[in-house]
């Protein structure tokens, strides 16, 4: 009897087997693979509910999810899709110990610019901003900085890096700002990492470069290389 109770994995024909052999010599095993099947059940139900209100967003944005809507996010493509401020701008490759690039062979640099660089590219979010009404719909913001001056100790010394992300309506007016510390470092790449959920009717959002020339030779020596922009949907629970 039991052995086919077991076979079935019904939890009436469970119930049934327990209320019909209240001491029965299976009644352990009987009531482990309810708690088990119930466990499951339970698993399951979770994982409809948790998808179930984005199921069909998903299938038409899934092709911009969890993956870097940045171009050309580490220099290793020149500049090519950023928009400088500056004529100076360009992709450099290591010339001592204190700018090894981040990743590849190339970095972010100003040039010499006396003033506040800013590279910035546009992402076009108009896909999604009908999604944004959700809670669930996340970015992520990943970037490294760096200086060449700069160090630990003499903070005030060197040039100044700061990624500055703004996300815009189909109007341009800004919704929110996430902006990284200012770093002025030389010793190692200063890596940035913000998530946060997407403001309402997010249409595009701008990813700034911006270095801030303080000190030194004619250089601007706020680095940059490897940014990072991308959504993901988290599970209601
Ligand atoms: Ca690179
Ligand atoms: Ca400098």
């Amino acid at each position: 009897m039991w052995l086919i109770i077991k076979r079935s994995k019904s939890q009436s024909d469970i119930n049934f087997f327990l209320s019909s052999y209240p001491n029965g010599r299976f009644k352990k095993h009987a009531e482990l693979l309810l708690k088990q099947i119930e466990k499951q059940e339970l698993a399951l139900s979770n994982t409809k509910n948790d998808i179930a209100p984005l199921v069909k967003d998903i299938s038409h944005i899934s092709h911009m999810l969890k993956r870097n809507l940045i171009k050309n996010p580490g220099a290793e493509d020149g500049i090519n899709f950023w928009q400088t401020n500056t004529s100076t701008y360009t992709a450099r490759k290591q010339r001592s110990e204190n700018d090894t690039p981040k990743s590849g062979t190339f970095y972010f640099f100003p040039g010499p610019y006396k003033g506040t660089a800013v590279a910035n590219q546009v992402i076009d979010l108009s896909h999604i901003t009908e999604y944004t009404k959700t809670k669930n719909l996340k970015y992520v913001i990943k970037g490294y900085m760096r200086d060449f001056e700069g160090s630990e100790k003499n903070r005030n010394g060197g040039d100044i890096s700061q990624i500055k992300v703004e996300f815009l309506n189909n109007r341009n007016e800004v919704l929110k700002i996430v902006k990284s510390d200012e770093i002025s470092t030389s010793d190692y790449w200063v890596e940035f990492e913000d998530e946060g959920i997407i403001p309402y009717q997010t249409a595009k959002v701008r990813f700034n470069l911006v270095s801030t020339y303080r000190w030194g030779s004619n250089n601007n020596d706020g680095y940059f290389d490897d940014l990072y922009f991308g959504l993901k949907i988290d599970q209601i629970r």
